[in-house]
């Protein structure tokens, strides 16, 4: 299972933060200077720094079938990013292949033009993290289409400051998205490009692979306890509107910021590269099927299991 709290891994030590905070205790005994350093350090943002790498790999898509995909970290979907609100962001894309590849974070107020860098170059660049929720990420090089289509999304969390409104709960994330062509004689997918022009996806996928969270292998979560979803629809095409029977979100969060709850929600839809925040508790027992609502997205693969056990 996907569980969120494994982006931190890439978060900056809890270590070096304790560092600073020790080395502003020291200079308090010291001078003026030293008093307005402390403030200035006080009133500095936690920084993150992620380090991803585009790599091409072959990767299993379900059902026994593979996929020569264009990637970040050797997956699909890359890396989940999380921050907390305010804080500041640096990315350092490190190119692994021949061609080239960028990483457009959507919660990235800049210009696109550091987005991308040259065909084999590396992509640095820095942003405030100033908007809660959570955000697709994806390949800017062109075609973008075929980028995306080929593997190269996922998710950046931000945490808003003051917390989720409903407290701790068990956290999941899951990012819906689509691949193009028929396996071959061996199980391997062909992209298929004119194909992915059409917006005819042969499968659609939930965290990369189809099945994952079949009946042998389901997302399980505890009865009685509020459960949040961190969902992305990466596409790139297609429409995803998710549903778990039995289960009415008490809340959802539009894009995943706060200011934007709905309240008592079945289902909802979320254009491709949109994400949103799903929460709900479930009382019952027992195995509940999620899907996108639409029939030929679920037939295609975007389905799953929630196992609800006390
Ligand atoms: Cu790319």
């Amino acid at each position: 299972m996907a569980m969120a709290d494994e982006a931190q891994k890439y978060s900056v030590p809890a270590g070096a933060r304790a560092g600073r905070v020790a080395a502003r205790v020291m200079a308090i005994t010291i001078t003026l200077a030293g008093l307005l350093a402390i403030a200035a350090g006080a009133a500095r943002a936690e920084q993150h720094v992620f380090t991803v790498t585009s790599e091409r790999k072959r990767v299993s898509i379900g059902a026994g079938m593979t996929y020569d995909a264009w990637t970040y970290d050797g997956a699909v979907p890359g890396p989940v990013l999380r921050v907390k609100q305010n804080e500041d962001v640096t990315i350092h894309l490190q190119n692994r292949t021949s061609e080239a590849h960028g990483i457009d974070i959507m919660a990235a107020q800049i210009s696109p033009k550091h987005f991308s860098g040259d065909p084999t170059g590396a992509v640095d660049y820095s942003f405030k993290a100033s908007v809660p929720g959570v955000f697709d990420y994806h390949c800017s090089a062109i075609p973008v289409l075929d980028h995306v289509a080929s593997g190269m999304y996922g998710m950046m969390i931000i945490d808003p400051t003051a917390g989720w409104p409903n407290g701790p709960a068990q956290e999941l994330t899951i990012i819906q998205g689509e691949f193009y062509g028929k396996p071959n004689d061996k199980g391997l997918v062909v992209a298929d490009h004119t194909k992915m022009l059409a917006a005819e996806p042969d499968f659609i996928v939930f965290n990369g692979a189809l099945s994952r969270y079949g009946a042998s292998s389901p997302i399980e979560i505890k009865t009685g306890k509020l459960t949040r979803i961190f969902f992305v629809n990466a596409g790139p095409n297609l429409a995803s509107t998710l549903h778990i029977s039995g289960v009415i979100f008490s809340t959802v969060y539009q894009s995943g910021n706060p200011a934007n709850a709905l309240h008592d929600i079945p289902s909802f839809s979320l254009a491709p590269g949109q994400g949103a925040v799903f929460e709900f508790t479930i009382t019952e027992p027992g195995d509940y099927r999620f899907a996108d609502s639409a029939g030929a997205h679920s037939y295609k693969g975007a389905l799953g299991i929630i196992r609800a056990t006390p």
